[in-house]
């Protein structure tokens, strides 16, 4: 705790191998190393694995990933360790940031006005059945928990109380409203999850806002259970690691859906690893694209299993500012999004994060309206259910093109049901409507192309 550090370039990550056939020499190596180079080490985390008792009866110390502060010559330190038996690899600990908002953010709030959302998915996505909750992560730069619009749709840790004591034996004190991971990388952090930057308060409004409660917005998901999980500074700026930290934490508590609005170029495999083990989980992982406006690939959006989401504007044109490349799945809207802001306002924001909130908020309806919808089932609803926007196929820009409700209900056979929205909104009552079987059509001939492209890629 407060240890004055160096730039983030001097921190090393450098995870050791299990002990197991590496004698005392090998362990003195790495000592040696560690004093040569005037490295101070911040932290050990134990690796998943215990210790445990080998053939021979030695018992085997479990894998651990060093948090290194580097004085000097880290590139050198990086790779004289890295070339030790006892260290699986050795990273220098990479940056990355949230995708800020891409336009001015006025501040007033909207009661009767939420664009796009309230034409498209959201009069729709409102009327889906709700079988189950669904926990979300919101990775972000923090989520103001008290927002009067929010504090209803908030996870809270009912195994904690605020005693300073970590009362559920998972390692964090006093985690009831999430936590606070920026600086866990050197052992900091907090139990307070509460936004800095803004931009996790609206990402979590557009999943989750309350719904019929005469307050602010509507979110897709009236009754999700938003898991706020902080990583970053107030400016947005955070590590992999911390990151990394964060997804154990969503991974434990077993959310459905972990959203990321923020991206890195070059990754740490410890954050990589705990992408990979969340998806083996069956966690859904959506990703904003980036707002580089660049096919310069970014993370976790490029990264195979992960739902990667660019933006297009209210009439569904490809935004300027979206990343784009061959790993672009889907768009959303993205441009001047309405949503809740600190401080019990409200304010719009443009971004692929926007996009990847919406995403989030239609796949969490999806899962309530049918519990039993496996991942692949899921995803493959979604191809069936994306409107091509530039080309009938899937292109770098728009990917399959944009969700459309109509056609999400009738894939998922869910009528809407009659239902009038709260007072104050510009909403209109939905009458149900039947299948009609010439768009089921459009949607089957379409299929087999979608589904041996898309289920490759998602394979991959
Ligand atoms: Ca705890
Ligand atoms: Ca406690
Ligand atoms: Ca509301």
């Amino acid at each position: 705790m407060g240890i004055p550090l160096q730039a983030e370039s001097q921190i090393l990550l450098v995870k050791t191998r299990r002990q197991v056939g590496f004698g005392i020499l090998a362990q003195d190596q790495l000592g040696k190393t560690l004093a040569q180079y005037q490295t101070q080490v911040l932290r050990s985390i134990p690796m998943a694995r215990p210790a445990q008792r080998s053939l021979s009866g030695i018992i085997e110390e479990p894998d651990a990933l060093m948090v290194i502060q580097v004085l000097e010559n880290a590139d050198q330190a990086r790779t004289t360790l890295q070339a030790l038996p006892t260290v699986e690899w050795a990273e220098k600990l990479q940056p990355l940031t949230l995708f800020s908002d891409t336009s001015d953010i006025p501040n007033d709030p909207r009661y009767t006005y939420q664009s796009q959302m309230i034409d498209t998915m959201l009069n729709f996505m409102l009327h889906m059945p709700i079988k189950r909750s669904i926990k979300v992560a919101v990775i972000d730069s923090g989520i103001d928990y008290a927002h009067e619009d929010l504090f209803g749709n908030i996870w809270k840790n009912t195994a904690e109380s605020a005693n300073g004591i970590d009362d559920d034996s998972n390692g964090l004190i006093d985690d009831i409203w999430g936590y606070n991971f920026y600086g866990a990388y050197k052992g900091d952090g907090s139990p307070n999850p509460k936004d800095g930057a803004g931009h996790g308060t609206h990402i979590a409004g557009i999943i989750g806002a309350g719904v019929h409660n005469k307050t602010g917005i509507a979110g897709l998901h009236p009754s999700v259970q938003l898991l706020n999980l902080r990583f970053t500074s107030d400016t947005g700026a955070g590590n992999q690691l911390d990151a990394a930290l964060a997804i154990r934490y969503a991974i434990e508590k077993q959310v459905d859906i972990i959203v990321c609005a923020w991206g890195y170029y070059l990754a740490n495999t410890v954050l990589r690893d705990a992408i990979d083990d969340a998806l083996s989980q069956g966690i859904i992982i959506v990703a904003a694209m980036g707002n580089s406006g660049s096919s310069r690939l970014e993370f976790p959006a490029g990264i195979p299993g992960v739902i990667s989401v660019g933006a297009v504007s209210s009439t569904g044109e490809w935004a300027s500012f979206s990343s784009y490349g061959e790993h672009t799945q889907f768009v959303a809207f993205g441009v001047d999004i309405l949503s809740t802001l600190p401080n019990n306002t409200y304010g719009t924001k443009s971004g692929t994060s926007q996009s990847a909130a919406i995403m989030t908020g239609t796949i969490a309806r999806m899962m309530s309206a049918h519990p039993t919808l496996t991942k692949d089932e899921l995803y493959t609803h979604l191809l069936m259910a994306a409107d091509p926007i530039v080309h009938p196929q899937k292109n770098p820009y728009t990917g399959y093109g944009i969700l459309n409700p109509e056609t999400l209900f009738k894939t998922l056979n869910v009528l809407p049901e009659s239902q009038i929205l709260a007072s104050g909104w510009q909403a209109e009552k939905i009458t149900p409507t039947s299948v009609k079987q010439e768009d089921i059509w459009v949607s089957v001939l379409l299929l087999p192309w979608r589904l041996v492209e898309g289920i490759w890629r998602w394979l991959i």
